[in-house]
């Protein structure tokens, strides 16, 4: 007698496989750009920043080393600080460190997905006397955030490194929202944006950034594909897939493809959390991997104003690259 077995089921992380069916069998093909950031994306996103062409991170801390004196004096306040997204947290160090020239010890709250990024953020604790760090791994998009509060003392949330920039604008206004709802009137939120083009901004500049001469950016995108391999036991050629960056200025964002370069099918073995998917890529035909919205200081205004928040300082380099916006929770 001859026993017909199930099919043997992988066991994998549901959110992933879940993600990669949903976005995968989408028209257009999509994939969310979270799925960028295992450990192998984390490192190439920390190559990614040190680039020449990409200035959107030295310009940011460059603006934090000449403007976090002016920032923390505009407050006059004690602070509490707390950050969505923190990662490692290199660069708000020169933010903590100027605070602790203004008040006996503080208290930063790091939030973020990550839990050996947290890790890191933690280590600053070492480097910057007075500062005590407080981590919360979460997911600040689905998860509460719980703010410690000191007695007397006013918020300063950072949500910087032009993170918001990945979201739609729907999903920034909901996540500022959020956000808004555990402060109070008179916190404080310093937000970091990267800026469209203008006369001393080119397009071509903002491509560069995301389509680096060395390939690392590419490397970071197909590295999306390489995950699903890894993970679910895909098989996609990553020679087949080339990286494109395109400058979209209806919806004012740079997106990020990887576009099949020939006619082909590519399998994903069903496992525990999705059944079997046979895909077909025509010549062509793109997977869209991110987008990263670029603003103005009139988008920035008014994402701020949907959010209760009036802005009160902004700061830009002298061409225009990056705006870090203190505004106040109204
Ligand atoms: C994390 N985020 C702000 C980066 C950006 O610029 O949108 C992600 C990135 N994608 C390609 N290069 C960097």
């Amino acid at each position: 007698m001859t026993v017909a077995l199930a099919p043997e089921l992988t066991v994998v992380d549901e959110a992933v496989a879940t993600a990669a069916h949903l976005g995968l069998t989408s028209t257009p093909k999509t994939l969310p750009p979270w799925l960028f950031y295992d450990e192998k994306g984390s490192q190439l996103f920390e190559e990614i920043t040190a680039l020449p062409e990409y200035y959107l991170t030295r310009t940011e801390r460059a603006l934090f080393a000449a403007h976090a004196d002016e920032i923390f004096l505009e407050l006059i306040a004690s602070l509490t600080v707390i950050e969505l997204g923190a990662g490692t947290a290199t660069k708000t160090g020169i933010l903590l460190n100027a605070l602790t020239r203004f008040q006996q010890g503080v208290l930063y709250q790091p939030i973020d997905i990550s839990p050996s990024a947290l890790f890191e953020a933690h280590t600053l604790e070492a480097d910057i006397p007075g500062l005590t760090v407080l981590p919360q791994t979460a997911n600040y998009i689905t998860d509460p955030i719980h703010i410690h509060r000191e007695p007397g003392h006013k918020v300063i949330a950072l949500y910087i490194g032009s993170s918001i920039g990945n979201f739609s604008p729907a999903e920034a206004r909901a996540i500022l929202l959020k956000l808004r709802a555990q402060l109070q009137p008179g916190d404080a939120l310093l937000l970091g944006t990267d800026l469209a083009p203008s006369p001393s901004k080119s397009v071509e500049a903002l491509l560069a950034a995301y389509d680096d001469a060395a390939g690392v950016t590419a490397s970071f995108n197909r590295n999306i594909l390489a995950r699903l391999n890894r993970e679910l036991d895909a098989n996609f050629d990553l020679s087949r897939f080339a990286h494109r960056a395109r400058w979209n200025s209806n919806e004012s964002r740079i997106e990020m493809h990887l576009e099949s370069t020939c006619s082909q099918t590519v399998q994903i073995p069903a496992n525990s959390a999705c059944p079997a998917l046979t895909l077909h890529f025509a010549p062509g035909e793109t997977i869209h991997t991110e987008n990263s919205y670029k603003f103005t200081s009139a988008s920035i205004a008014s994402l701020l104003a949907d959010a209760h928040f009036t802005p009160a300082r902004r700061f830009t380099d002298p061409a225009n690259l990056f705006a870090v916006t203190l505004a106040e929770a109204t």
